[in-house]
């Protein structure tokens, strides 16, 4: 047994190690503490850290069930090879990870030398703690600047942060639920908030986002009302006062009407407007057509409830808003998430308590990621694989463009890609919309690598090489919460068990690192990896943030007044003007609006660009992905308790809607577009429009066959093959992950 320190502690036959959550499996860095009971070296239990200042013991049922994830018989614990003509069959062998390192020496520079660095990408999925590294494995290990990701239009967070960039130059607002002391909600800094509009964000369910959702019903005990945004009545929509039932996709419709309510009405705070806005007259004139009775024929949202709604938060000061993934997954959701912002700064809870808190610019961890891009020559950083069209995209975003590098997989345009390291993904399942053309472009290179904990359909069909992974008890690490952006605690992950021949994202990199690129690469160890990053920032080394535990972070409200919000240290924002813009000086050489507006989402009932005889054809609007709590997008599928609690991918019909097709709760249901077909179990609920049907995503069968065709399954319920390819937004960011159009139909079986 390991001896006591001040992280791990004896119970009886039991070691007891305290430590923050991150992934695998998959969550976004909330960093939850938890208490890993330790028995004869294998983890028997998991317990919520009562300590722990924002999560204080409470844990979900994907950390409960743990034991059930790390022990699972399919589990990969050794590296697998398979030659790349046995893509799509079951021939894997294993290898040792010194044999796996010679593969890769080999495949790497084999592809260099014939297509130049530049034909290999880095294809990274959503914020698991692999997102910190994957950066350094494009960049610091393989020397390509392709670092991308298979989400089109980077329609998860990128759109909202970057919007937060361009027009208040400081990085991701978040809800202030008094994160950043000690002593929460009872610090005399703080404020409750009156309202909070939880716009297309259902944070109980989505509980890992970087958030910890359980927060919203600490403020409802202690008196917060809510004003929901959201085209289903969710549970937290039961409890608000104000729900806005709108069209999915008509986001900004709505912020422009709520926007017409406080300007129209003189609700907004003139002192603040005056002093920290720019471009207010404009964006005045932008709403005023903007009725309550125009946004009720465009959104289908109550006239009144709008009104009440925008009444409610600008007169109740402080007040507040949580956006969520669904502005992200609109083509028009850069322009709905200006609408957010705006609200807020005009209504005066930027950055005050109980407001919207700002971003701290100091970075917790090093930079040393943000800067290994700057070390390749600039000739190659000017390959990046960027669709042309994309201006803002082009001179602003580190990473290539998601849907041009799914182009380039399939046309060898702008060159050909030859090698895919998959860091964290699972595309044909999840992240990518058109997964069958990803999974025939995966097959064109000649070398695709993947590091996962279990065999996925992305792997069987396309991937070489499979690197297992070691989850968050089996590694240390450090995790930052909202990746680095409103970061209110840095937590210490401590290494608890060992299973298996499994190395950690960080390891992976290191070992890969030292092959590829050892100049870049002194490091060692994982704890001498984060000494480095994190002792020029808090002081502290790796073995000492582990002692500390969890290190918080001090605050300072009203940065504008006190220059903490830019880097010269005077007062204002961080944009061109210095002001917050609700009218945006970028915009406009990027070929886009610098005010918000409405555009018709590109597959709706009422769009001019597909033909009438298509919309008639397809009569239902299709949102997709509202999250559940018993997976994390396409991983848990096989985790007995999990799939007990949601056994199979649900679309929910209103009782209308579905007598009209003859469907009955449990029938298997297709939904079908022009673009493609998925099948999944209807359940009949009054939470939607009878217009609007909403399907699980990531969906794919682990107890089913393997190979080629079937894959697991996993194209049976592909809702993402609905959703179209590059439909962006003019800037470059957003994708309609969750308004197309379809119809349903009835069908006997998920193999119809
Ligand atoms: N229709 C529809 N589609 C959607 C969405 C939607 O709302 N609707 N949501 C979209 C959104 S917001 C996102 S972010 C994407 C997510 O899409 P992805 O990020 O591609 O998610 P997964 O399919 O779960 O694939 C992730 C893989 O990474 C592995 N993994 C888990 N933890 C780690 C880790 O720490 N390191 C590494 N290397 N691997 C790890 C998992 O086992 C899993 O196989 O899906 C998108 N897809
Ligand atoms: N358990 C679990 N937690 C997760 C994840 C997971 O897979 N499982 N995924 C993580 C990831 S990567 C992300 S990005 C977050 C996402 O988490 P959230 O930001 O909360 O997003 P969703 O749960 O996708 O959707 C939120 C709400 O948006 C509504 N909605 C759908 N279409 C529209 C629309 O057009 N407009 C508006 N206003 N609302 C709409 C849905 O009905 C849903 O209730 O969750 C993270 N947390
Ligand atoms: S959010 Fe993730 S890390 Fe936190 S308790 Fe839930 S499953 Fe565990
Ligand atoms: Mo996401």
């Amino acid at each position: 047994m390991a001896e006591e320190n001040a992280w791990r502690k004896i119970e009886g036959d039991e070691e007891v190690v305290r430590t923050c959550a991150w992934s695998p499996p998959g969550c976004h860095p909330v960093g939850c503490g938890v208490k890993l009971h330790i028995k004869d070296g294998k983890l028997v239990k998991v317990e919520g850290d009562e300590t722990h200042p924002i999560t204080q013991g409470r844990l979900c049922v994907r950390c409960l069930t743990l034991p059930e994830y790390i022990y699972h018989p399919d589990r990969i614990l050794t590296p697998l090879y398979r030659d790349p003509k046995d893509r799509g069959k079951d021939k894997w062998n294993p290898i040792t990870w010194d044999e796996a390192l010679d593969i890769i020496e080999e495949k790497v520079n084999y592809v260099k030398e014939n297509w130049g660095p530049e034909s290999q990408v880095v294809l990274q999925g959503t914020g698991r703690e692999s997102t910190l590294y994957a950066s350094a494995m494009a960049y610091a290990c393989l020397g390509t600047p392709n670092q991308s990701s298979p989400l089109s239009g980077q329609a998860c967070y990128g759109p909202r942060c970057t919007v937060a960039d361009f027009l208040l130059g400081a990085g991701y607002p978040e809800l202030d639920y008094a994160a950043f002391f000690p002593d929460r909600y009872d610090d005399p800094r703080y404020e409750v908030p009156k309202y909070i509009i939880l716009w297309g964000k259902d944070p109980l369910f989505s509980n890992p986002d970087g958030f910890f959702g359980h927060a919203i019903i600490d403020l409802m005990k202690r008196g917060t009302k809510l004003i929901t945004i959201d085209p289903r009545v969710t549970w937290l929509g039961v409890k608000a006062e104000y729900h806005l039932q709108l069209r999915p996709g008509t986001d900004a419709a709505v912020g422009l009407g709520l926007l017409h309510v406080v300007i129209g009405e003189d609700l907004y705070d003139h002192e603040f407007v005056e002093k920290w806005c720019f471009g207010f007259e404009d964006l005045a004139e932008r709403v005023k057509d903007w009725t309550p009775e125009r946004v009720a024929e465009v959104a289908w949202v109550d006239p009144d409830a709008l009104v009440g709604a925008a009444r409610a938060f600008a007169t109740n000061a402080p007040s507040s808003i949580m956006w969520g993934l669904a502005l992200d997954t609109a083509t028009n959701g850069v322009q709905a998430s200006q609408t957010l912002l705006d609200l807020a700064a005009i209504c005066g809870y930027m950055d005050v308590p109980g407001g919207i808190t700002l971003a701290v610019p100091a970075s917790f961890m090093g930079k040393w990621r943000f800067e290994i891009i700057n070390k390749l020559p600039a000739e190659l950083k000017a390959k990046k694989i960027l669709n042309p069209k994309y201006l803002a995209w082009n001179a602003t975003a580190t990473q290539a463009h998601d849907d041009a590098v799914l182009d380039a997989l399939e046309t060898d345009k702008p060159y050909p890609v030859k090698l895919v390291w998959i860091f964290s993904s699972n595309p044909l399942a999840c992240c990518g919309v058109q997964p069958k053309r990803w999974l025939e472009a995966l097959k064109r290179t000649e070398f695709n690598v993947v590091q996962d904990v279990f065999m996925t359909p992305t792997a069987m069909g396309a991937c070489d090489l499979f690197l297992p992974l070691a989850t968050y008890a089996e590694h240390d690490g450090v995790v930052l919460p909202h990746f680095g952006r409103n970061t209110h605690f840095l937590g210490a992950m401590n290494k608890a068990i060992e299973v298996g021949d499994c190395k950690s994202d960080i390891e992976i990199c290191i070992a890969v690192g030292k092959r590829l690129n050892p100049a870049e690469w002194p490091w060692d160890t994982a704890a001498e990896f984060f000494t480095a990053q994190i002792k020029p920032n808090i002081g502290l080394t790796f073995e000492e943030l582990q002692d500390e535990g969890i290190h918080m972070q001090s605050f300072e409200y009203r940065k504008y007044e006190t220059g903490g919000l830019r880097p010269d240290g005077e007062p204002g924002f961080n944009t061109t003007t210095g002001l917050i813009e609700l009218k945006s000086t970028l915009y406009p050489d990027w070929n886009e609006d610098a005010l918000p507006y409405f555009e018709e989402p590109f597959y709706s009932p009422y769009s001019d660009k597909i033909s009438d005889e298509e919309k008639a054809e397809y009569p239902l609007v299709l949102t997709t992905g509202g999250r559940v709590t018993a997976s994390f997008h396409s991983e848990h599928r096989q985790i007995p308790s999990l799939r007990a609690i949601t056994p199979d991918a649900i679309v929910e019909i209103h009782p209308e809607t579905a007598a009209k097709y003859g469907i009955e709760e449990g029938d298997w249901v297709c939904m079908e577009n022009s673009l493609g077909r998925a099948i999944e179990k209807a359940h009949l609920t009054t939470k939607l429009d009878p217009r609007v049907v909403h399907a699980h995503h990531g969906w794919w069968y682990p107890e089913q066959e393997a190979e080629e065709p079937n894959l697991y399954g996993v194209f049976k319920s592909a809702v993402n093959e609905l959703i179209p390819h590059d439909n962006c937004s003019v800037l470059g960011w957003g994708a309609p992950y969750k308004n197309v159009i379809c119809k349903i139909y009835k069908v006997n079986s998920l193999d119809d």
